[in-house]
């Protein structure tokens, strides 16, 4: 098994599209372990996205990011990183497969609906940007 890190973000949110997409990755056998409502900071937000910090789209990036809430989702499946990505869909709702969240729920390239960790690695330090130990563990 293997934890990864979704953020069904702003635009999902108030969309009130978070059930339904809390209902597709539990479909698609996510066993939901951490889940919390939250307003990133615009720190936070710069903080989380850092490695886009040089690219065009960073500032609006972080500016949709914080107009309202999100609610970041540690999430527990066989292969998990991979098949959010996979269930998430591209990054581009336009290029985005049939089916996936981002075909389904997102309109444009940034207003893409949801965050997926995009490596093992990033998956743990993602997890831990939103959840204590303790709070992952308490859900064992
Ligand atoms: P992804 O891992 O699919 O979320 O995509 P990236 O890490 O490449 O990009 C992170 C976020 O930046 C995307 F979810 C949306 C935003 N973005 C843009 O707004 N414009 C772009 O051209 C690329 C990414």
């Amino acid at each position: 098994m293997q934890m990864t890190l979704a953020i069904l973000k702003p635009d999902s949110v108030e969309a009130g599209n978070a059930g339904n997409i809390l209902a597709l990755l539990e479909r698609e056998g996510f066993k939901i372990r951490g889940i919390k409502m939250l307003r990133l900071t615009e720190t936070q937000a710069e903080a989380f996205y850092e490695v886009h910090k040089e690219r065009p789209f960073y500032g609006s990036l972080v500016e949709f990011m914080t107009s309202g809430p999100v609610i970041p989702v540690a999430l527990e499946r066989v292969d998990a990183v991979s098949h959010l990505r996979k269930t998430m869909g591209a990054t581009d709702v336009a290029k985005a497969e049939e089916g996936t969240v981002r075909k389904l729920y997102g309109t444009s390239i940034e207003r893409n609906a949801i965050h997926g960790s995009d490596s093992p690695e990033n998956a743990t330090t993602e997890l831990f940007f939103f959840f204590s130990r303790a709070e992952l563990q308490a859900t064992r």
